[in-house]
């Protein structure tokens, strides 16, 4: 009797068994999933990535133990859709969230409504920032839109209710419930954790207020950028730290000491605190304040006071999220989880901290194409690994994916990392395509589409302005050269020019006449 018959008559039941048994520990080995993303974390604010700012033990235990990468981008530096591609695995403008003006389209697919599909319990906690509510999620618990970061609101799973706490806090023990008491603990489960720290305007928790008072906070050497070889768009942003900023929402320069409580009229951004909490504020604030305005700074020196104040409360408000993190590897560590759990750290984007003068992010340029990235999982990716391929954030929602052992829709545009985590091929892909769509808009950032190899970059403004822009990264990594005029410069130009129609075609963008025929006309 032939194998198949004696399976089929029942007597190799005890085989059968067997195999039954290890298809259902397979199933058990699935990796959990920690998605940790911040809003606006940019890397020089993590200390593993050697900018010497701050120190952020717990976030860098994820690089100790596993991989950071120096070349991670995203595809679109802006808050909602880099979202939007994180769960689709798409372009924007192919998942339909090219700004943050759009809704996101719940019914489309997404990574986690596949993972959901494939045995796995998903959650996510914290920023959305997508306007439509939450699919593929057994549990979500979101802020609405932007979030507040003073005893915030919160929509659990559809229901609106206040917190009293502060937001970084409440979405770390909101995460912590679920995982200890909420999931369903006989599935492997994917959890997203989206800080809404550090977004503007940088309001730390109160003790760590005035954790930076007296830190010294390196400045940029290219903080005084003229963008002399640049075309219009570096000129007309509205990023600049000393000429955009608001003197109250991002300096803290409400004046305590003349009306003795900020009033919530003229600084509503204060009016979610409780007495006890404003009058933290009024401390932590009065002195410093005071010796500002004795100061009379003008000129460079108030664009530099500037800037040190912004970083001192940017700071001040990643170490709340350096401390989140700690609990939540301390928790995997206590409950023996932390063996087969993918811990995954990034943000939405990278974030200008005082480069070319700035805040924001948006352009093209590195320190906003770029995005954090680091990744544990212990016996599987080497530890204290550092990884210079490219990557982008379209690569993350295929690589989680391939780790739970779904299989990767051929429609999803991005290449999974799992070979390359594992050191099976020395790189996923040799150049990437990004695409920025919101102008006109807040900050001023025009439109721009461009290529970036290893070696150069290569941008194009259009929509009221036709300019390209080049940059070799190898000689000039801080691109404060474009040498788009330059005639040796050819050759290069006319390759990642046509790189870039072929990439065009294979990401099926649309033209951007087409793009521009659709949005209101140039004024
Ligand atoms: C708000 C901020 C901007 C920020 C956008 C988008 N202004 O408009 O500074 O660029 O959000 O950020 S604020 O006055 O409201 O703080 S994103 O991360 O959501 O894309
Ligand atoms: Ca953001």
């Amino acid at each position: 009797m032939t194998k198949k018959n004696l399976l089929q008559k029942g007597i190799l039941l005890g085989s059968a068994v067997l195999s039954m048994n290890v298809s259902a520990q397979n199933k058990m080995q699935r990796p959990n999933i920690i998605y940790i993303m911040c809003d606006d974390h940019g890397e020089q604010a993590i200390s593993s990535y050697g900018h010497r700012l701050n120190k952020t033990p717990n976030i860098d235990r994820i690089a100790n133990q596993g991989v950071r990468f120096t070349k991670a981008f995203v595809t679109n530096s802006i808050c909602g859709p880099s979202r939007a591609v994180l769960l689709t695995g798409k372009f924007s403008h192919l998942n339909g969230f090219v700004d943050n003006d759009c809704t996101f389209n719940g019914e489309q697919q997404t990574f986690p409504k596949l993972l959901q599909g494939a045995g796995y319990e998903t959650a996510i906690i914290g920023k959305w920032h997508l306007v439509s509510n939450p699919t593929g999620f057994n549990y979500w618990n979101i802020l609405p839109g932007q979030g507040d970061y003073y005893n915030p609101d919160f929509i659990n799973n559809g229901k609106k209710e206040r917190k009293e706490g502060y937001v970084t806090n409440l979405i770390t023990d909101y995460s912590l419930e679920w995982l200890d008491k909420q999931r369903d603990k006989n599935k492997p489960f994917c959890l997203m954790i989206h800080h809404k720290a550090p977004h503007r305007n940088w309001m730390p928790d109160i003790k760590n207020l005035n954790k930076f008072d007296s830190a010294d906070i390196k400045v940029p050497d290219n903080f005084f950028d003229d963008y002399a070889t640049r075309g219009r768009a570096a000129h007309e942003q509205e990023m600049e730290v000393a000429r955009i900023m608001f003197p109250g929402y991002d300096l803290k320069l409400f004046d305590p000491l003349k009306s003795g409580f900020p009033s919530a009229a003229t600084d509503s951004w204060l009016s979610r605190l409780n007495p006890t909490q404003l009058a933290a504020w009024v401390k932590a604030y009065s002195k410093k304040n005071q010796q500002f305005n004795d100061q009379h700074l003008t000129g460079k020196e108030l664009a530099l006071w500037k800037l040190k104040r912004y970083l001192q409360d940017y700071l001040a408000t990643v170490e709340s999220v350096d401390e989140s993190v700690g609990k939540v590897l301390d928790y995997l560590d206590k409950t023996g989880l932390a063996k087969n759990t993918i811990v995954i750290y990034t943000s939405d984007q990278g974030f200008y901290l005082g480069e070319h003068g700035w805040f924001d992010k948006r352009f093209m340029y590195e320190e906003s194409l770029k995005t954090p990235l680091l990744i544990r999982y212990p016996n599987h990716i080497e530890k204290g690994w550092v990884c210079d391929k490219m990557v982008q954030n379209l690569d993350f929602a295929e690589t989680i994916l391939d780790y739970a052992g779904v299989t990767i829709p051929k429609d999803m545009q991005g290449i999974s990392m799992k070979p390359l985590l594992e050191k099976k091929v020395s790189k996923i892909r040799d150049d990437l395509y990004y695409h920025y769509y919101e102008y006109p808009g807040v900050h001023s950032a025009k439109r721009h589409y461009g290529i970036r190899t290893d070696r150069y970059k290569l941008i194009h403004f259009y929509y009221d302005n036709d300019e390209w822009e080049l940059y070799d990264l190898k000689n000039d990594p801080k691109e404060m050269n474009n040498i788009y005029s330059n005639p040796s410069n050819k050759k290069i130009i006319e390759t990642l020019k046509r790189r870039l129609v072929e990439m065009e075609k294979q990401y099926k963008v649309p033209s951007i006449e087409e793009e521009v025929k659709k949005i209101a006309p140039v004024k």
